[in-house]
């Protein structure tokens, strides 16, 4: 199997079938990736059953970035039993591998059997009451990367990208949970003032560099998402602070203890319905 030859359709059924050989698990039931300030949010899920260096399965690269963990894991729901397919590995647009390269995780999700896709990231807020280590619920996105994944006329419908119900549990697990538009822009740079002044008049009110992409091949997939951004800084301009990739590492920190329980108790609610 070529990775450069393989469709990424074929590419991501041979790495969900290294992921049951590997890990004896045959199917799993959710997939959540793990974005900057999110490497410690799955460690309440409950008791990890597999884990595997990404790069030991077809079609994943090593993480570009610091404070990003290449790491696939598998996790049994205590209260239900359900497997979670965690995928501590993301690879960015901005490292010019491909938009294939960048969802090869959701696909696998999905061809690993996977209904619904919990996707995070650390990113910046333009709301200025949203303090660094804010989670914060996505409602919609703008996709600003001029990429896609999808090929041809697959005119998919992104109407609800993620998922109300999903929204609703997280909701009501932590009622103050703000919720906002995500907005992806390419990177590797972080915005200029102006381009965060640009898209908070376009609806958004976070910025970042993943995500909306890995969503709309989720919606191709047929997953449920949910997205949880956790604002780790202050866009650019929305603060008189630099930004610093230090700062953004530090608020994960700070917000791990709330963001691994909301995530824990959200990931339990969703594998409980899906039980009914
Ligand atoms: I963490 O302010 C993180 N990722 N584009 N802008 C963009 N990406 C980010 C930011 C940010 N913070």
């Amino acid at each position: 199997m070529n990775p450069d030859t393989t469709d990424p359709y074929t590419l991501a059924r041979d790495a969900a079938d290294a992921i049951a050989a590997s890990s004896g698990i045959a199917r799993h039931d959710i997939a959540l990736v793990l974005g900057s300030g999110w490497g410690g949010a799955a460690d309440l899920l409950g008791q990890e059953v597999w884990r595997a260096d990404a790069t030991s399965i077809p079609g994943f690269r090593a993480p570009a970035v610091a404070g990003h963990v290449g790491t696939l894991r598998s996790i049994r729901i205590a209260a239900t039993g359900a497997h979670a397919l965690v995928l501590g590995a993301r690879t960015h647009f901005y490292e010019g591998a491909g938009v294939d390269a960048v969802v090869h995780g959701v696909r696998t999700a999905a061809a690993a059997g996977c209904s619904t896709l919990v996707l995070t990231n650390g990113c910046g807020g333009l709301n200025t009451s949203w303090a660094p280590g804010t989670p914060v619920l996505i409602s919609d996105h703008i996709n600003h990367t001029g990429a896609t994944p999808l090929r041809g006329a697959n005119f998919v419908d992104l109407t609800d990208v993620y998922t109300p119900r999903l929204r609703q549990i997280a909701h009501d697990i932590d009622p103050s949970l703000p919720e906002g538009v995500y907005m992806q822009f390419s990177g590797p740079s972080y915005e200029t003032p102006a381009e965060v002044r640009m898209a908070g008049i376009l609806g958004a009110s976070l910025v970042g560099m993943s995500t909306a992409l890995e969503a709309i091949a989720a919606r191709e997939a047929g997953l449920d998402v949910l997205g949880i951004s956790l604002v780790t800084n202050h866009a650019a301009g929305i603060s008189p602070e630099p930004l610093s990739h230090e700062e953004v590492l530090q608020a994960g920190k700070d917000a791990g203890p709330r963001i691994a329980e909301l995530l824990a108790r959200t990931v339990t609610r969703i594998t409980e319905e899906a039980q009914r």
